[in-house]
């Protein structure tokens, strides 16, 4: 009987010890683990400075926390990680400002057609009480803002087949891929040509196959990520500014001690420095790179483009708030 009991006892402890039952701590045992995941690569800014934030964070609290960084739309495309963030399945994300308005639609005012012409006059805006009103919806939908990130300014590729874009009329029918934003949707629309939404993640094959003749994104976007492998033309329409808000679970920021609060904005506030000095170095270098690459780039008059689209902030009155409109106009 005795044999039996002890038998019993060593297979329970057996059983307890593989099913982690008996008392150890845990490789994260206290420790808070942020995930974090984007729809890009590892070279892409917004990723590159997360890493520097991941590790002043981690620095700054000994470990307490830390980032855990997923890459290439493995957690998901855009909408995908912000309904994540939303419902508190993900910690962190960077996204387009635009793919954030099905949430709150007036953070997307920054996305409006032409509204800046460099990046001082975008980060002014960024940087403002308006910009800040147009956000506070977010927290309704459990989203901080720890930073602006940048994505630089939208321009237009085409395939070879369907020809380089020199003026309007060469958008006319463009079956042309775009995120989940109403922004560009309309802008594209304006312009003449047939948008279609698709996650980012799929869409360097989506090109290759010749689903869309054409995707529009900024020119880090496009170097870093190498769409330039399967479109041939890029035009540098600029015709929409991508603030790229870099965001919390607001329920995770609230869990913070005031301490560890500074520790991540200040963390962000530097992610966000590194982010910008990178957009705009690769903004103006990388268009040399994608001729190298064998891209051919065209100048389109831009005053045609704005003519086209100027009606887009008339379109959206109703979905904004009208203080916000009138700072835009
Ligand atoms: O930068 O989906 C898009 O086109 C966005 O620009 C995405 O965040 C990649």
């Amino acid at each position: 009987m005795k044999k039996r009991f002890f038998s019993i006892l060593i297979l329970t402890c057996l059983a307890l010890t593989v099913s982690g039952g008996c008392a150890s701590s845990g490789p994260n045992d206290g420790t808070l683990v942020l995930k974090a995941g984007f729809s890009t690569g590892a070279s892409d800014p917004r990723v590159v400075s997360t890493q520097l934030f991941k590790e002043e964070v981690e620095r700054a609290t000994d470990g307490r926390i830390t980032v855990d960084i997923h890459t290439d739309g493995e957690l998901g495309s855009d909408s995908e990680l912000i309904s994540g963030v939303v419902n508190g399945e993900l910690d962190i994300t960077a996204s387009s400002a635009g793919n954030f308005a099905s949430y709150a639609p007036n953070v997307g005012i920054s996305a409006f057609p032409f509204l800046f012409d460099d990046f001082e006059e975008a980060w002014e805006f960024v940087d403002s009480d308006v910009e800040t009103r147009a956000e506070a919806e977010l927290t309704e939908v459990n989203v901080k803002v720890l930073g602006h990130f940048d994505n630089g300014f939208r321009c237009v590729t085409t395939s070879e087949a369907a020809g380089p874009v020199e003026c309007v009329a060469d958008m006319d029918g463009l079956k042309i891929r775009i995120p989940e934003n109403q922004i560009v949707m309309q802008t594209m629309l304006l312009l003449g040509a047939e948008p279609e939404v698709l996650g980012f993640a799929e869409l360097y094959d989506a090109l290759k196959n010749g689903t869309f003749d054409a995707q529009e994104n900024p020119i880090p976007v496009i170097y870093n990520n190498d769409l330039y492998e399967v479109q041939d033309n890029l035009a540098i329409t600029n015709h929409s500014y991508d603030v790229m808000l870099f965001v919390i679970r607001q329920d995770v920021w609230d869990s913070l001690s005031e301490s560890d609060q500074k520790i991540l904005l200040d963390a962000a506030a530097h992610a966000q420095e590194k982010d910008r000095e990178l957009i705009r170095e690769q903004t103006e270098d990388y268009i040399q790179k994608l001729e190298e690459a064998g891209m051919n780039v065209t100048y389109p008059n831009l005053e045609e483009f704005k003519g086209a689209t100027s009606s887009l902030v008339d379109e959206f009155a109703g979905s904004f708030d009208p203080e916000l409109l009138a700072e835009i106009r």
